[in-house]
């Protein structure tokens, strides 16, 4: 399919050439050369090109940072701007993720797309056992303190994340909608929308890019939210398997447009069974090429957000187990097929050559001379399981690797797990980093990685070990 692109376009400027030559024109002064990057093929269509960037990568790993700003212009924070990250505990909020990610974004001239205000995932503990009017009021607190602080620096915001099950386009049984009742999605767009008039807000989910029952119940939650001037935008994740773009996903986009809306794809990764064959990379290729055509070929598509940069950063082997290779980028930065794929589809040029921009540039890891401390943070107990995140600290020198130990006090396992190799036995548990996560500067302390656990939620004492 790849070589099929590359043939054509080669035959074309064959004859381009041949005309050109015929009337005695330039060919670079008749017609702009073909985009070699996908953030330069997004900007001369006006989209944008996003990506999901990961904070602690962000801070430690130059060639990360120079990826992203060669091939993006939009980023989103994959976690640093979700509820337990901007307000741990009530009242007291950390913005040092998400401004971390606003500076980059500043200084290369990229948009940033917030997620997300409102999710039952990733809240904090405090929050989910108020009563239905104290949590309105937090809830409210909550969107108009993140709102205002980035005002003018996140243009379009997830207000509501997930908010719809799986099953039948019901609404989802979360935590706010037991204490709530429906109406908090209007709640929510109310503040947000007080809070920055100038932002794009937005609903996002997954299994909603075709049309099904969990995208007719969007459908009409935006009609009754355009009615109020509550809703900007639709945001269709697009956690896709290999070959499986709906049929019907322009047609569904183009519903939302319809209603005056923009739409965006939010979280693009297209998982394939492992190991990926090369022919399987190649349908990868293809099904990103179809959603940023799709993505490209609408009046108001705001724009495609990939969910991570490279393979080994995405959240899809952790638990998808047997799945991977999600990405437009391998593990040494090198794209893959779906990046050519991704880069014809926003009317770039897919030919196979690498891109004709400067490689990024790596400085050394630091030197693993440091001790570490590390602690569990339980961010969600939903009473049939918990989750944790492991937070690591590196002491006075910076740590090139980690180990941790701890023992459950009372009959806890690890259900599943992101971002760690972990192995257990009887009550005891190990964990260590996977490469990407290994090195944390001095003083530092980082959200490395996180489980789901069985049994009653528990912060046991952890030892961390540095490599
Ligand atoms: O990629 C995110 C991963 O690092 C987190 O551990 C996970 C926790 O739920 O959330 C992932 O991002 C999710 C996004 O915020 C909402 N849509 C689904 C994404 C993948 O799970």
């Amino acid at each position: 399919m790849l070589l099929t692109r590359k043939r054509r376009r080669a035959v074309i400027a064959g004859v381009v050439t041949v005309a050109t030559a015929a009337l005695g024109i330039g060919l670079s002064t008749q017609f702009a050369s073909a985009q070699t990057t996908l953030r330069g093929a997004a900007d001369e269509l006006g989209i944008d090109i996003g990506v999901a960037v990961n904070d602690s990568l962000l801070q430690n790993n130059q060639a990360y940072r120079d990826l992203i700003a060669r091939e993006f212009n939009s980023v989103t924070a994959e976690n640093g701007m979700k509820m337990e990250s901007v307000q741990p505990s009530q009242g007291s909020f950390n913005f040092s993720q998400g401004d971390r990610l606003v500076a980059f974004a500043q200084q290369n001239d990229m948009t940033v797309h917030g997620h997300t205000l409102v999710w039952h995932n990733q809240s904090p503990g405090w929050i989910q056992n108020l009563s239905g009017t104290a949590m309105r009021q937090a809830m409210e607190n909550h969107i108009t303190t993140t709102m205002n602080h980035w005002e003018g620096d996140v243009a379009t915001w997830d207000v509501v994340n997930e908010v719809v099950s799986d099953s039948n386009g019901q609404m989802r049984d979360s935590f706010w909608l037991r204490a709530m009742g429906e109406d908090y999605i209007q709640w929510a767009f109310e503040a947000a929308r007080a809070a920055d008039p100038g932002a794009d807000l937005y609903m996002n989910d997954y299994s909603i890019d075709g049309i099904n029952a969990k995208s007719d119940r969007y459908y009409q939650m935006a009609q009754e939210l355009v009615a109020q001037d509550l809703l900007d935008g639709m945001g269709f994740q697009a956690h896709l398997i290999l070959g499986q773009v709906p049929g019907n996903m322009e047609q569904n986009l183009q519903r939302f447009v319809d209603l005056g809306l923009k739409v965006r794809i939010t979280e693009l990764d297209i998982r394939i069974e492992m190991p990926a064959t090369q022919q399987e990379l190649e349908q990868q290729a293809q099904d990103f090429q179809r959603v940023t055509e799709i993505c490209a070929g609408l009046a108001d598509c705001s724009g495609v957000t990939v969910w991570g940069v490279r393979d080994g950063d995405s959240w899809v082997p952790g638990v998808f187990p047997g799945y991977g290779a999600p990405l437009l980028f391998n593990d040494s930065n090198q794209p893959k097929p779906a990046y050519y794929g991704a880069l014809e589809g926003l009317g770039g040029d897919g030919s196979e050559e690498p891109p004709t921009t400067e490689e990024p540039t790596t400085t050394p890891p630091p030197t693993g001379d440091g001790d570490c401390t590390a602690e569990i943070d339980v961010v969600n107990d939903w009473g049939s399981g918990w989750q944790g995140n492991v937070l690591i600290t590196a002491d006075s020198g910076a740590v090139n690797g980690w180990t941790l130990n701890w023992t459950w006090p009372s009959g806890q396992s690890i259900t599943s797990s992101w971002n760690a190799q972990v192995s257990s036995s009887g009550s005891s548990v190990t964990a260590s980093d996977v490469g990407w996560n290994a090195n944390i500067a001095a003083g530092q302390t980082v959200n490395a990685w996180g489980f789901v656990g069985s049994g009653s939620s528990a912060s046991p004492q952890v030892t961390c070990t540095a490599a």
